[in-house]
């Protein structure tokens, strides 16, 4: 049986997705920008996939919605754009990130951090969350932006955007969010919330790879990163990846409309998924269940290195990840692990699950019986792993 939980790295293409890019490879594949009627007839459909993306996040007529090539685009952009805008010309010297960013942030704050930019990396608590108080602790007068991800996407921990937001505006401070694992799980509305920036893509949603956006207030425009051509009203030169558009504005038409009823059975199966989980001697999830979105656990299993774990769910068919699929390579502790303090041993132990709509319980029931099977081999060729007699859960040490 062949089980995908990594939805939280890519998720499966919706079929309705795939059908309505479909035309768009073969039949109406114009340029946008060209002055014939190939062109023209591609006009309608992007449209109406960018109402569906607007009205995905509530965004205004007025503000930009940008599609961009991926999220690490998009997020790229906005620190970079900052940069130039504001720190290399000395109107400002400092931005505020947390120390659980995606790499696409992590790594571009500290390439601006080496041309000179101050950055603040905000922690994490026990319980893997942000505290809004401590970017009102961070902001100075020269603070330009502050960054912080809607969702985790190793834990799946929910952060306080909109006090976040509300503080920034209180401090005329620029807000971006990297909602890449927010959008399609939760409600966006970036009206309701002060969010300045926003960045999400296609392929978290069961969209299309390759189809990022950044939402820009109207009003706050940031100069472009890609320069060239008059696409996107000026904001991206490029030539427009029509499918990819269209892809875009379906799935996110249908993770929208279903996310009232979609969303409680993925928690209710996770939930139960994890009640299981933790029946498992010496096992721990760090954020609270209601603090998280309904798809994900990070589970660490005391003695037992991720990689290993991965192998012998891989082995029976189950895909699953020890945190960011683009730093899987490195054989790194999971950085909110790190984060939070948890002892070397711990840090090297977890596995993310991440469901979809389309996970069933029958493959539930199977990663279950092949995680218990895979927990007890490993702890028994373990060295540094030696069963209590009554377990030993309360004996975790987390915290700095
Ligand atoms: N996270 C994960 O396994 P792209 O692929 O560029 O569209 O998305 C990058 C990205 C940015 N921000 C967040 C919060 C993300 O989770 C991701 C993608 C995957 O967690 C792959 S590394």
């Amino acid at each position: 049986m062949k089980v995908y939980l990594d939805n939280n790295a890519t998720t499966m293409v919706d079929e309705q997705v795939k059908s309505a890019m479909d035309p768009f490879f073969t039949e109406m594949y114009g340029n946008p920008n060209s002055l014939h009627a190939y062109a023209g007839e591609t006009h309608p459909h992007i449209k109406t996939a960018m109402e569906k993306i607007y009205a995905g996040i509530q965004a205004n007529r007025k503000d930009s919605v940008v599609i961009t090539s991926c999220a690490t685009e998009s997020n790229n952009w906005v620190l970079k754009s900052i940069y130039f805008e504001y720190i290399l010309t000395g109107r400002k010297n400092h931005i505020i990130i947390s120390e659980v960013e995606h790499p696409s942030i992590m790594a571009t704050a500290r390439f601006i951090e080496s041309m000179g930019c101050k950055v603040t990396y905000l922690p994490i608590n026990s319980e893997g969350l942000i505290e809004a108080q401590s970017v009102r602790d961070s902001i100075t007068s020269k603070t330009a932006l502050v960054s912080v991800m809607w969702a985790n996407n190793e834990t799946g921990a929910i952060f306080p955007v909109q006090e976040i937001g509300e503080i920034c505006a209180e401090h005329k401070v620029l807000f971006h969010t990297d909602a890449v694992q927010a959008v399609g799980k939760i409600p966006i509305s970036v009206q309701e919330f002060n969010v300045d920036y926003l960045t999400f893509s296609a392929h978290k949603f069961h969209g299309p790879k390759g189809v990022g956006a950044l939402y820009m207030k109207q009003g706050k425009e940031l100069m472009p990163l890609l320069h060239g051509g008059s696409q996107m009203g000026g904001h991206r030169s490029g030539t427009l990846n029509v499918p990819g558009i269209v892809g875009m504005g379906k799935a996110m038409e249908n993770a929208v409309d279903a996310l009232d009823f979609e969303m409680p059975d993925i928690r209710e199966m996770r939930d139960n998924f994890e009640d299981e989980l933790l029946k498992i001697e010496d096992t721990f999830v760090v954020t609270p269940r209601n603090k998280r979105t309904s798809n994900t656990i990070l589970i660490s299993f005391r003695g037992i290195e991720g990689e290993s774990m991965l192998w012998d769910l891989n082995r029976e068919g189950i895909a699953a990840s020890t945190g960011s699929a683009c730093a899987s390579e490195d054989l790194e502790a999971n950085s909110v692990m790190e984060a939070i303090g948890a002892d070397e041993d711990l840090a090297h132990t977890a596995i993310r699950f991440s469901l979809s709509r389309y996970t069933t319980q029958e493959e539930i029931d199977h990663t279950l019986a092949v995680v218990k099977k895979a927990v007890a081999r490993l702890r028994e060729i373990s060295s540094s792993y030696s069963y209590a007699p009554e377990g030993h859960n309360s004996e975790l040490t987390i915290g700095h």
